[in-house]
């Protein structure tokens, strides 16, 4: 069941090259967008970083995704989580490291990173429509243990607008399993961000690297340029595709 409105296509300005998206096989993926990562007192913060860092992400995220919802492009937002009986969560995860608080713990908005809880739940401004598609990952990569790769072949995806946090942990880990499954990633610099702001530069530069050795990176400036009809080229000269 490919998107069942006839969509244009849209020339994005990217490195290492522009690219041309059919949106009508184009998904936005909106990566763990969540209380536990973004709020203080949540999953991010027990591991002692500095939440404000991931701020910056929200409102080009926010822009992209009322274009995408304007235009009609299947909209994904995933979680990453655990089943409150942690009967999915690897003892390996939950006793690594000295965190304040350990997966499964009571904090501020409930249990920590527990599907469910208030931590574990989109943050307000970017609050998935009842008819976007949401995926409850156990892992960093949102194609291990879920529904997404049956759910994009479902809808004859060919291509991943790829955002949200952190940009070396999910962002790269999922982005890496698209590669891999055939998918055309473009992932938007100023839509992801890390608590390292050198790991999101290098982060970025992994994947643009080598020819595009996993993907595009692009930002939200020229994804929304080529979103609307009127500015964006069609199958233009340079772009891959
Ligand atoms: C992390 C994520 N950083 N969503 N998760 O543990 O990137």
């Amino acid at each position: 069941m490919a998107n069942s409105k006839q969509l244009p296509v849209g020339t994005v300005a990217a490195e290492p090259e522009p690219i041309n998206l059919d949106w009508s096989v184009t998904a936005l993926v909106i990566i763990d967008m969540q209380r536990d990562f973004m709020e203080p007192g949540g999953f991010g913060e027990t591991l002692g970083n500095d939440v404000s860092q991931l701020a910056r992400a929200v409102k080009p995220i926010a822009s992209v995704l009322a274009a995408a919802r304007d235009l009609g492009i299947l909209v994904v937002h995933t979680r990453e989580g655990h089943l409150p009986d942690l009967s999915d969560a690897p003892p390996a995860k939950i006793e690594r490291g000295a965190p304040s608080l350990r997966i499964g713990d009571p904090g501020p908005m409930g249990r920590i990173l527990i599907r469910g809880e208030a931590g574990h739940d989109i943050i307000p401004e970017l609050y998935p429509l009842d008819s976007e598609v949401i995926i409850d990952k156990p892992g960093k990569g949102a194609f291990y243990a879920t529904e997404l790769g049956d759910i994009l072949q479902k809808y004859g995806i060919e291509n991943l607008l790829v955002c949200g946090v952190t940009t070396e942990v999910c962002v790269n880990t999922t982005v890496r399993e698209a590669n891999d499954r055939g998918y055309r990633c473009v992932v938007l610099a100023d839509g992801c961000a890390s608590y390292f702001p050198e790991f999101h530069e290098m982060g970025l530069k992994m994947i643009k690297a080598q020819g595009g050795i996993f993907g595009w990176v692009s930002d939200s400036a020229a994804v929304l340029q080529a979103m609307t009809p009127e500015t964006s080229n069609i199958l233009a000269a340079g772009a891959s595709r």
